[in-house]
């Protein structure tokens, strides 16, 4: 009983957090959405219970928070102070290093009771300009009234109303370059403004350019021409769909380049690596960028007479060497005549429409490759397909093709929707024989440009298993509702952990292991049997355990020292909610949110089953639900998850001022024997409500206990039985004992018909039984006719446990009163 004491002793904690007991903490946008690096910007955070903010968690590096603080109140429209509600706005100072990395930055808040919400901040080099239109005064929406702006500038700007259109004047010098980037769709805000239209005019008001979207960043359009005389250029921006959301976005303006592609896309880990620079007005040119020694995505930003673009483009660092294209090479007769060996990483580019790229590689019979053509994955406008046939092939022989992918072969976790990767094709390689082999690629509608640029990463087939929470279908309209893990110290918690296969399902069993946990905090979880893809993990902490929220991971691993796999956790983060559910934005991310949050106000414990469970049976678990003071409300019980053939019943609710529960589960007769782990989870309020359930709860987790399920302890026959209608009968059963018991069994009939009882009531039964005999009565209400079904009803006290099951199914035959059959034709 250390564990309900320990809570007892953190009486004032459990005090203080009581009243939260109902908070779990939302975060709905900051405000504004981004800042220059090298800068301290103080940003909103707006959402709800985010008044016991204790820290902001980051996914990458080179943020720090120099202070949080509760917005009590905000200017009205009148200039007057207008009070906030409580908890719904908090002011964070966040603190940009200098060499902080360009581009989005993942948090999530920690409250006392929870975690937010994955959102993104973004960092760019350039300062901040805020568009400060005031609607029916200073409008920005004609030439004339355009808002100036300095080169190399951050706009915060708004669109008012679905009609706004919101013009910048940059002045610009003969040679230099206008160029405009928006960060609206990348934004990720909820109902915001995803799809805009850019455009730049010259002087005289001629277009030069107009955009509603780009490769690089899809709905979010980027632009940048050569300025032909010196002047000011307008910028506009606006949507390019009517759109009535009143939301902000980011346009970053000036004489900055803004690339649309790096070639090659990708070299060496740990390499300097030359790149060309391309998709400038002013021409490409060569820099230099150093990959790290983690194999994986690079941000790479480019840099033009010391200005920086506004965000980065994306480069790989693979384990394997580089092969560049060396054109013409249209046909496989006219690639390179040297093979490259495997692994290696092709690069090209499908520099005009109808160009194709054949590279020559030798492989041995039955060596297994993956080739992974990257070009949408990169921001390239190319939409690849591959093709491997062997050097000789006749022309027009049909060879290996692929012209996509699924997002499991990507490592993307499952979620739903449209991800932009899956347009760059996967295909499994098995080599047929020893030789050479051409590889071809193409763009599948036939296009071209300097910009298309791909990297075909060609390496061994390898089996990984990666981990994920599974989306629960109840929370569809809120897809990152309990995607994160707050555990509250001296308590538990639980989630459903799935793993999913990027090629072929792994064999063996596997268990799932926690690394980078908190201090204090532990992970138990069932071993994952071939063909399981979800199981309840419970995360404890220990009651000393310190508040705060680390990126953790979960890997999967074999059992039992066969060979280690590739895994880790992954999750993808719908964000940017338009329709009904569907999302313009899948963020990737590979670390799960942990959070030790402060105590919760109430734990639940589960009476250890003493006996099994039987097939066809039912076992009552008793349960026990502990409150702080301070905290009364009503927690409800349930299974979350269960084994194959268990059945559960409805939540349980414990009401205010009870303590005791008990939850009944069923099993079926197909349910596999065997001893499973179960967690039973106990939340704040009553039963559910609706879609939007979890908002507002508290979540805690009984300790994990082991379930046995067994064969049951009796097998019943019935003999064929007829009874007349107003008269009794005998029912002998016959038993066979499967499975011993102690004492004495409460056996019973189930199911009889309606209007035939029992005339001597319930019997008792004991091991060495044979047989039981019951006596049946028909009253008038029975009816005639054939019955099936009838069960015997066996209750078995087990180490002071009641164990009922079910067993046989009886046929019984009604009659007529004899004489009164013709009155009952
Ligand atoms: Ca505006
Ligand atoms: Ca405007
Ligand atoms: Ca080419
Ligand atoms: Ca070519």
């Amino acid at each position: 009983m250390r564990f309900f004491r320990s809570t007892s002793t953190c009486a004032a904690l459990l005090l203080a957090a009581a009243g939260a007991a109902a908070d779990t903490p939302k975060l709905a946008r900051l405000s504004p959405p981004g800042g220059p690096r090298g800068t301290t910007v103080e940003v909103e955070f707006t959402g709800r219970a985010l008044g016991q903010t204790r820290e902001v968690l980051f996914y990458e590096p080179g943020i720090t928070v120099e202070g949080i603080e509760p917005v009590e109140s905000t200017t009205g429209p009148t200039r007057k102070a207008v009070p906030v509600d409580p908890g719904t706005r908090i002011r964070v100072k966040l603190k940009l290093a200098a060499d902080c990395p360009l581009g989005p930055h993942g948090l999530r808040l920690r409250t006392a009771t929870g975690l937010t919400e994955y959102q993104r901040f973004f960092v760019g080099p350039f300062p901040t300009v805020e568009e400060n239109e005031v609607i029916g005064k200073t409008r920005n929406d004609k030439p004339e009234t355009a808002t100036p702006v300095p080169a190399n500038v951050t706009v915060l700007g708004k669109l008012n109303d679905p009609t706004d259109v919101d013009l910048y004047r940059v002045e610009v010098k003969r040679g230099q370059r206008v160029s405009a980037e928006v960060e609206a769709a990348r934004l990720g805000v909820e109902r915001g403004i995803p799809d805009l239209h850019l455009a730049i005019y010259a002087p005289d008001g001629a277009k030069l350019a107009a955009a509603d979207d780009s490769a690089l960043f899809v709905q979010d359009p980027v632009l940048s021409v050569i300025a032909p005389r010196d002047g000011a250029y307008l910028v506009e921006v606006r949507h390019s769909m009517y759109n009535a959301a009143n939301d902000v976005y980011r346009l970053h303006v000036g004489t900055f380049a803004r690339p649309t592609g790096v070639y090659p896309a990708g070299g060496p880990a740990g390499e300097e690596l030359k790149v060309r620079v391309l998709g400038d007005p002013k021409g490409a040119w060569d820099q230099t960028a150093r990959l790290p020694k983690a194999p994986g995505d690079v941000p790479f930003v480019a840099v033009s007479d010391g200005v920086s673009a506004p965000s980065p483009n994306r480069l790989r660092a693979s384990p394997f060497p580089n092969v560049l294209e060396v054109e013409p090479n249209d046909t496989p007769a006219t690639a390179p005549t040297t093979a490259a060996p495997l692994p290696v990483a092709f690069n090209g580019i499908i520099e005009k429409p109808g160009d194709v790229d054949c590279f020559r590689f030798k492989a041995k019979k039955g060596e297994q490759f993956r080739f992974h053509a990257l070009a949408q994955a990169l921001g390239s406008p190319l939409d690849p397909v591959i093709w491997i046939k062997p050097v000789g092939a006749k022309p027009g022989a049909a060879g290996q093709r692929a012209a996509d992918s699924r997002p499991n072969q990507l490592g993307f976790a499952p979620a739903g929707g449209l991800i932009r990767e899956t347009h760059d094709p996967v295909l499994e390689f098995t080599v047929p024989a020893d030789g050479e082999y051409v590889l071809g690629v193409e763009d599948e509608r036939g296009e071209g440009g300097a910009d298309y640029v791909y990297r075909v990463e060609v390496q061994p087939e390898t089996s990984a298993v990666h981990t994920y929470i599974a989306p629960e279908p109840e929370n569809q309209f809120a897809p990152q509702l309990r995607q994160a893990v707050a555990v509250p110290a001296g308590n538990r918690t639980t989630v459903q952990v799935g793993v999913f296969a990027t090629g072929r399902p792994v064999a063996g069993e596997l268990e799932l292991v926690g690394v980078n946990l908190p201090k204090g905090v532990t992970l138990h979880a069932p071993r994952l049997t071939p063909g399981m893809t979800k199981v309840p993990v419970v995360f404890e902490a220990a009651a000393d355990a310190k508040p705060e929220a680390l990126l953790v991971d979960l890997i999967a691993r074999p059992v039992g020292g066969a060979s280690p796999l590739a895994s880790g956790y992954r999750q993808t983060v719908p964000m940017n909610a338009y329709g009904n559910n569907d999302y313009y934005l899948h963020v990737p991310i590979d670390r799960l949110a942990l959070a030790v949050t402060e105590p919760a106000p109430f734990t639940v414990k589960v009476e250890e089953p003493k006996s099994a469970l039987v097939q066809n049976g039912e076992v009552s678990l008793k349960f026990r639900v502990e409150r702080a003071k301070g905290f009364d409300g009503p927690v409800t019980v349930q299974l979350e998850w269960k084994p194959l053939g268990i059945n559960t019943a409805t939540p349980v609710t414990v009401p205010a001022g009870k303590t005791e529960g008990v939850y009944l589960l069923g099993a079926a007769r197909n349910a596999a024997a065997g001893t499973h782990q179960l967690t039973l989870t106990a939340m704040s309020g009553s039963g559910r409500r609706g879609y939007n359930d979890g908002e507002g709860r508290t979540y805690v987790a009984s300790q994990p206990f082991k379930l046995p399920v067994a064969e049951p302890h009796v097998e019943a026959r019935f003999p064929r039985t007829s009874i007349e209608r107003g008269k009794t009968a005998a029912l002998v059963v016959k038993l066979n004992h499967l499975q011993p018991f102690e004492g004495k069994a409460a056996v019973t009939l189930g199911r009889l018909p309606r209007g035939i009882e029992l005339a001597d009531g319930p019997r008792e039964i004991t091991s060495a039984d044979k047989e039981v005999k019951f006596t049946l009565r028909a009253t008038p209400e029975a009816l005639v006719g054939n019955y099936q079904g009838v069960v015997l009803d066996v209750t078995v006290t087990d180490k002071g446990q009641s164990v009922r099951q079910l067993s046989g199914g009886g046929v019984l035959r009604v009659d007529a009163e004899r004489g009164a059959a013709a009155k009952d034709k």
